[in-house]
């Protein structure tokens, strides 16, 4: 069988620019979301585009049993052979002050973020040990690393993520298991449009004034990571388009 990769959140942003990125270079791919409608879609321009192998499982990372139901029913030949998993699933809502912030968002970015992380890798990370060989790529965030103001409780997730990776590749070095955690800064999806609720202006401002990542810069990086020499891991990685030199410092256009 090809190499396979499972991509979480492949509905959107980093995680469909990896899907097209992965398949494109021959690998097959298993696209997950909770958006069924565009997965469907994305299986079939893959299929269209590069005659990739493609399968797609719709399901909510925040949900335990879904997660292990959609798993249960990757047929296993694929399942058993995934050489990639991303954990890319994710989301912010709300930039509000902790004392403001609405709580729901806050369960709904801790449930997705770190929850779904673990119950997707803890899930598939069996397979790959029973092969002793995989690689798990988490997509953390620059807010992973350093906080920003009223970024409190998304913030706090991605150095969860940040923490997560670190100890999953020391669990897992025993069984020939990369872990890579890669931390973009501004990259311009549908993200800030999911934060800020459906707000186009305050979506689009957010990228005002400079020319932030796109999907495809990350997955480029991403699928760089995924195809280095057995013997080559990178564990951390920071990703920022060239106007941005922090969390907060951007060198805006005048
Ligand atoms: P998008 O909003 O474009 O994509 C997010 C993806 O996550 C979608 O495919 C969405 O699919 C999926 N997703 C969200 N919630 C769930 C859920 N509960 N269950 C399953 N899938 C879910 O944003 P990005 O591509 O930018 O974000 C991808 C990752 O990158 C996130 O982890 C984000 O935190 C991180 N990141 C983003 C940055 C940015 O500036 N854009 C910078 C740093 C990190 P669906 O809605 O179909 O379920
Ligand atoms: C997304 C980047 O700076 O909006 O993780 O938190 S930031």
């Amino acid at each position: 069988m090809k190499k396979v990769a499972l991509i979480t959140g492949a509905t959107s942003g980093i995680g469909k620019a990896c899907a097209w990125k992965f398949a494109a270079a021959g690998y097959a791919i298993i696209a997950t979301g909770r958006r069924s409608d565009r997965l469907t879609a994305l299986e079939q321009e893959l299929k269209k585009e590069f005659h990739a192998e493609v399968l797609t499982a719709c399901f909510d990372v925040q949900d335990k049993k879904a997660v292990q139901t959609a798993i249960d029913a990757i047929p296993a030949t694929w399942k058993e052979n995934i050489d990639v998993l991303i954990n890319n699933a994710g989301l912010a809502l709300g930039r509000d002050r902790f004392h403001q912030a609405n709580m729901d968002d806050w369960e709904t970015m801790i449930q997705t973020n770190v929850n779904g992380l673990l119950y997707v890798s803890r899930v598939i990370l069996p397979f790959m040990i029973a092969r002793n060989k995989g690689h798990v790529i988490n997509i953390g965030s620059i807010a992973g690393k350093q906080v920003y103001e009223n970024g409190n409780v998304y913030c706090a997730t991605k150095f969860a993520v940040d923490a997560i990776s670190q100890s999953m590749r020391i669990d897992l070095l025993a069984h020939h298991i990369k872990v890579t955690a890669i931390h973009p800064g501004a990259v311009e999806t549908e993200f800030s449009l999911v934060r800020y609720k459906g707000d186009e202006t305050k979506a689009s401002a957010t990228y005002e004034g400079f020319q932030p990542l796109t999907g495809a810069d990350v997955a480029e990086t991403i699928f760089y990571c995924a195809t280095l020499p057995s013997h080559v891991c990178i564990n951390d990685l920071v990703i920022t388009c060239t106007q941005q030199g922090s969390a907060t410092h951007f060198n805006k256009n005048q």
